[in-house]
């Protein structure tokens, strides 16, 4: 893993279906803290929902004081075709804003057809995504300092 010792971190998590998008917030700062980021250089926001990541995290990439950020939602399939339109959206939306931005943003959209499936990925038997949120946005945001060196 590469030195997170002076990284700064964004992560902005929806609040729909909080209580896993709570649990994989928690599971990405334990592991940024494992690796060596430090807790003053690790922002945390609120957007309603999974839709907003794309505003939220367009805004955090923009501010100039973070090397990488987190994009954390759940989507639950529904009885609704809302369930792809959100899924689309978001997942357009992170890769426009990789594209064109200068700071990685990791996707870390849980898309799952049910709650039981949203509890195995945040501390069940799949571990917690959270973790593997970190562990990306350290990685990348080390890729982006290469490139500046
Ligand atoms: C409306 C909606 C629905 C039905 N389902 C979810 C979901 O499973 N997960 C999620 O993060 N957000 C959901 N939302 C809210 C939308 O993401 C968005 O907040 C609203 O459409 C307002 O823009």
């Amino acid at each position: 893993m590469p030195d997170a010792s002076s990284m700064r971190i964004g992560i902005v998590a929806a609040e729909w279906n909080h209580e896993i998008t709570g649990k994989l917030v928690d599971g990405a700062l334990e592991a940024l803290r494992q690796y060596g980021v430090k807790d003053g250089n690790i922002t945390v926001k609120t957007v309603p929902g999974s839709f907003e990541l794309i505003y939220g995290c367009s805004q955090l990439a923009k501010c100039g004081l973070l090397d990488a950020v987190i994009a954390i939602g759940c989507v639950i399939r529904g009885d609704t075709p809302h369930f792809d339109y959100i899924c689309d959206a978001v997942t357009q939306g992170i890769s426009k804003l990789n594209v064109e931005g200068q700071v990685p943003v990791v996707f870390g959209l849980l898309t799952v057809n049910n709650l039981e499936q949203a509890e195995e990925r945040t501390g069940g038997r799949l571990g917690n995504k959270g973790e593997e949120f970190a562990v990306t946005a350290i990685k990348m945001a080390d890729f982006a300092w290469q490139l500046q060196k």
